[in-house]
């Protein structure tokens, strides 16, 4: 009985801190800041304002790379005037967007009802949905897919890295593609799996002509299922492990251990967006993608993170806008190779820029990569602009296809440069 009161007295404590029936976004706002000036960017470089705006009232879901690059801001009711305000003081154009309206809720309810479903191409699918159809390719094409166990995420989801391979002992290449390190970027795995099942279904493609492909295709499968199982969380990013007292999740995007902790990050296990953890690697799903690289970074050419939103395909340093990769005119006119792939297929080209001058974030995967793998091509590529990160399922049909023919020009250049034909070629100009 005494038990019963206590929890009813915690549960009424809850009620009164969150509101019952409430969920965390309700009545937020994204608003949408247009820099049309220097300036302007110099000043929302600075944001979040600290006092100005208490931590959690404020989320910054994309930062501007340039004028007329939109920065786009979920504000909570309260800190709604103070934003607007400030974008207003600085003379800069701000556009409201109600995030939270009806057609979202009409998307948890199909994803609840498509909670079962089986696996499909152009959709948003469950993690298990994802690990049975992988399953069930590597019996239907055991030719070319093997699965290789990584490990657990930390809520004990079982991961595997898919390798496609025509011939595994060539010792090819290797392209190496993650997804979904971000929950809320439900479109990066549905990319993921696209390349999986184009790999395996296109009949005499080019692709896996000494070329092999690592994909995984959730990383923080804990955090994708959050997202997945209610409306209030559809916005989670981080992963789900516990950091603190009533506090979850660290950025694993912020999580490697290069140049860990210099720039973009919170220190605090309670930061919803950028906490980087309480040491690097302190997931277990960051340790698995490292391990990856590790385990074959002499044959690793090309790593490509997928996240969204905003049509950008940056590349290292992330860590810092102060200076490039000596090699930066090879990532970056690969990467424009590829955006204009995109665009001829019909696709939204990409900004191509590095990482640090879009905004400096360190701990990502993409430096760690480049800079302690030693991976010669490292990008983040984020998918998709104008819906933020509910990308509607319909469109999915469209721009899978238009996006693949990014990653066929990622595959002719890395044959170019680093397949055997290039290697007999420098082996006869040696001799
Ligand atoms: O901030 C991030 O982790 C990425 N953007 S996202 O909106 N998907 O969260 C960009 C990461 C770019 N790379 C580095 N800063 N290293
Ligand atoms: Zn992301």
């Amino acid at each position: 009985m005494a038990k019963c009161l206590v929890f009813v007295i915690g549960l009424l404590g809850l009620c009164w801190q969150v509101g019952c029936g409430q969920h965390k976004y309700d009545n937020y706002t994204l608003l949408r800041i247009i820099p049309n000036h220097d300036q302007h960017l110099q000043k929302l470089s600075e944001l979040p304002l600290d006092g100005e705006i208490s931590h959690g009232e404020v989320e910054i879901l994309k930062r501007s790379y340039g004028v007329n690059d939109s920065t786009d801001v979920l504000v909570s009711p309260n800190s709604k005037k103070l934003f607007e305000q400030f974008a207003v003081k600085n003379g800069m154009p701000v556009v409201t967007k109600h995030y939270y309206g009806r057609s979202f809720e009409a998307l948890e309810r199909v994803s609840r009802r498509r909670l079962r479903e089986a696996f499909r191409v152009y959709g948003y699918n469950s993690f298990d949905a994802i690990k049975s159809y992988l399953d069930d390719l590597k019996f239907r094409k055991a030719d070319l897919v093997r699965l290789q166990p990584l490990g657990y995420s930390y809520q004990r989801r079982p991961m595997s890295l898919v390798k496609i391979s025509k011939d595994p002992s060539a010792g090819n290449p290797i392209i190496f593609i993650d997804a979904g390190i971000h929950a809320r970027e439900w479109v990066a795995p549905s990319m993921a799996m696209y390349i999986i099942h184009r790999l395996v279904t296109d009949s005499g493609a080019r692709e896996l002509d000494g070329l092999d492909w690592y994909i995984l295709p959730v990383v923080n499968p804990d955090g994708y299922e959050y997202t997945r199982s209610s409306r209030s969380q559809r916005l989670w990013r981080k992963t789900r492990s516990k950091t603190a007292r009533d506090c979850y999740g660290v950025d694993g995007n912020r999580n490697y251990g290069f140049k860990w902790g210099v720039s973009g990050v919170s220190n605090n296990p309670c930061d919803r967006e950028t906490y980087a953890g309480p040491k690097p690697f302190s997931e277990p799903e960051t340790q698995m993608v490292r391990n990856v690289m590790m385990a074959d970074r002499d044959r690793i050419k090309l790593y490509v993170s997928l996240h969204a939103y905003g049509q950008y395909l940056v590349y290292p340093w992330g860590y810092t806008g102060g200076s490039l990769p000596t090699s930066w005119r090879k990532l970056d006119s690969l990467a424009r190779k590829v955006s204009n792939a995109v665009q001829n297929a019909g696709g939204q080209p990409f900004k191509v820029l590095s990482a640090g001058q879009w905004y400096p974030a360190a701990g990502g995967s993409d430096d760690f990569a480049f800079g302690a793998a030693g991976i010669p091509y490292s990008y983040t590529m984020e998918l998709t602009d104008g819906y933020e990160f509910v990308y509607p399922e319909n469109n999915l049909a469209t721009i899978l296809p238009q996006l693949y023919e990014g990653f066929r020009t990622f595959a002719e250049e890395i044959k170019k440069e680093f397949g055997f034909a290039s290697r007999s070629s420098l082996r006869s100009i040696t001799k």
